[in-house]
Order: structure tokens, then C-alpha cells, then sequence
């Protein structure tokens, strides 16, 4: 009698593993053909994402960051490490592991020489999370330290190089936490400028990312990235700020005037690949590598991002027209790298 109820039981967990990857394929084949899907088709089950277990049912609210200078080269800036849910791609959820709702996380900006009291506090009920900003020299053990769980940790730093730098947990795996969203970028404004400062007409700040299967370390090490993305994050209040979703600077493309000589902050946060940036109908006339004045450089067509790299590039758009910035790596073009500038009389 034993015996028969455990195949019976077998047999039912059978049938159910039967149905969910039936139900998962039909679901996936669903949403690779555009031209079935409709509207009725979508269930909240597609946009659901997938979870890691501590963190199921758990959206947290983005909660804006703060920075507050307290004197000429000193800022108070408090940031979170959340879970939030992320739209990476049309209709694709994300349960991001976030800085403060954002993936990429907010835009810092501090000034060279700044003292930077940091405070993170860990939102996250399941995962200490912690902040290395590549903008500063400390002991990575002790600075660049755990925040456990519903905890907050202040680390005191000063960003003596100017430039465009990445920030990301770097808590293990580094890989982990990168990959599931905690990325973003820190500009130290150079001291004495850059020597084109008084030439430039409008100014943007755009990452490059990549996402991989939800939570698939395995993915994340030994795959190519399913979705490649270009955000905007605003360097002054009123500006386009998006997260690293595949159609955000399509659908809302960055605006310009034609004559016009525009600056662009760009990283690329990875984790894992190269960015090749370049603007199509332009040529990039300044580039300062890592944003550094002191790398000046001349009529580059291309610039090699290394992932965690840099730049500030400055060009000028002459004709009205829609220029698209991508990644000259057009296989991360085809998984959604680009962003539209739309030039206008
Ligand atoms: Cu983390």
C-alpha cells in the first residue's frame, strides 16, 4: 500500500514538473513571436520575474539618494542597497538588487578634492551589499566593507582624481551583485575644468550594461548577456533619467539643437564586456580617457570602454536628423545597445 502511494505521488510530481515546463516553453515561445502576442495573451505571470527565494514578493520603493555638501570640499551623500523590480526589455521584469531603486544606480557627482562621508543602508532583509567607488584609494577590507542586513555602515573617503568612474557592490561574489543591477557611476569634476568647458552646448550622462538569465551565476560567467543597454542618469534635476532598459532611449530619445557641440559622461559598468562607443554621423573630437583632462585626445571615431571604463567625448552635430550611440559591437546592438539623439533646427 506504501509502495503504491509513493509511484502514485511520483507520478503526480511528474505530471506537475510536465505541466510547468510545457506552461514556461508556451509562455517563452509567446513571447518571441510578436506578431501572436496580444494584448489579452499577456498574463501578470509573464511580467512576474523570477526570484531568489529571500526575496519573493519584495519591490521596494526607490528611495532617492542624498547628497548634502556640508562645506566647500566636504558632501554627506546616503545611499541604499534595495530590491526592486527593474523593466530590462519589453515586458521582462528584473527583481534587481539595486543602489536606491535605480539599475544603473543614481548619478554621483562630488568635486575633486571632495571628503565623501558615505552611508549605505541595506534595505535588502537577506543580503549584506557594499559600495566600492573605483574614485577613491582606501583599504577595500575596511572601507569598501560589508553592510549586513536592515544595518548602515559611514566610511570616510576623499576623491582626489577627477574623472568618470564606476561604483558597484563589491560584495561576493562581486560577479553576483554586479550582474543583478548594483552598478553606477561617480563623476569627480575636475578641479580647474576641462579645457573645452566654455565650448560645450549641452551635456549627458549615459552607461552601458548588461543583464544576463535572472540570478544565474552560471549565466553570468560562462554566457553571452541576453540584453546590452544604454541609460541616461541626470546630472541636473529636470534631466532624462532611465534605467538600463533595452528601449528607454528609443522611445524617448536625448534631444539636441543642430550647430550644437554636446558632452557625454559615459562608463561602462558590464560586468563582463566591452564597450566600443561611438556615435554614428559624427566623429568624437574630444575625448578626455577615464575623464581625466590630462588624457586629451583628438578625432577619435571609436573608444574602448573596458568594463568599469570611462570617458568624457565631445562632438559636434551639424545636420538636424536622429544620430544613434551604440556599442560598435553590433551583436550588443541587436540585444538592445543603442540610444537615439534626435537633432533638431
Ligand atoms: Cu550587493
Amino acid at each position: 500500500m506504501k509502495k503504491g502511494l509513493f509511484i502514485l505521488l511520483l507520478t503526480v510530481s511528474v505530471l506537475v514538473v510536465m505541466v510547468s515546463i510545457y506552461g514556461f516553453q508556451s509562455n517563452d515561445d509567446a513571447k518571441n513571436d510578436d506578431v501572436n502576442q496580444s494584448e489579452t495573451e499577456e498574463t501578470d505571470e509573464q511580467d512576474e520575474p523570477n526570484t531568489f527565494e529571500p526575496h519573493e514578493g519584495l519591490n521596494q520603493e526607490p528611495v532617492p539618494v542624498e547628497m548634502e555638501r556640508v562645506s566647500e570640499d566636504e558632501v554627506n551623500i546616503k545611499m541604499t542597497s534595495q530590491i526592486t523590480d527593474i523593466e530590462i526589455d519589453k515586458g521582462v521584469n528584473y527583481k534587481a538588487w539595486t543602489f536606491n531603486g535605480e539599475a544603473p544606480g543614481p548619478l554621483v557627482v562630488v568635486n575633486e578634492g571632495d571628503t565623501i562621508n558615505f552611508t549605505l543602508e541595506n534595505l535588502d532583509p537577506a543580503v549584506p551589499h557594499s559600495m566600492d567607488f573605483h574614485a577613491v584609494k582606501a583599504a577595500p577590507d575596511k572601507k569598501f566593507a560589508n553592510v549586513m542586513p536592515n544595518e548602515e555602515g559611514t566610511f570616510t573617503y576623499t576623491a582626489d582624481s577627477p574623472g568618470v568612474f564606476m561604483y558597484h557592490c563589491g560584495t561576493d561574489s562581486v560577479l553576483r551583485h554586479i550582474a543583478n543591477g548594483m552598478h553606477g557611476v561617480i563623476i569627480v569634476m575636475p578641479e580647474d575644468g576641462y579645457p573645452t568647458d566654455d565650448q560645450v552646448d549641452r551635456e549627458f550622462a549615459l552607461i552601458q550594461n548588461e543583464w544576463y538569465p535572472y540570478d544565474d551565476l552560471d549565466a553570468m560567467m560562462n554566457e553571452e548577456p541576453t540584453q546590452v543597454v544604454f541609460s541616461a542618469k541626470a546630472l541636473n534635476e529636470d534631466d532624462i533619467n532611465t534605467n538600463g532598459t533595452t528601449k528607454a532611449l528609443k522611445d524617448e530619445p536625448l534631444q539636441a539643437k543642430v550647430g550644437e557641440t554636446i558632452r557625454m559622461y559615459i562608463n561602462n559598468v558590464g560586468p563582463n564586456e566591452i564597450s566600443s562607443f561611438h556615435v554614428v554621423g559624427t566623429v568624437l573630437d574630444d575625448v578626455y580617457i577615464d575623464g581625466n583632462p590630462e588624457n586629451h585626445m583628438k578625432g577619435l571615431q571609436t573608444v574602448t570602454l573596458p568594463a568599469s571604463g570611462g570617458a568624457v567625448v565631445e562632438f559636434t552635430v551639424e545636420e538636424a536628423g536622429t544620430y544613434k550611440v551604440v556599442t560598435h559591437q553590433f551583436d550588443h546592438v541587436e540585444k538592445g545597445a543603442a540610444a537615439l539623439l534626435e537633432v533638431t533646427e
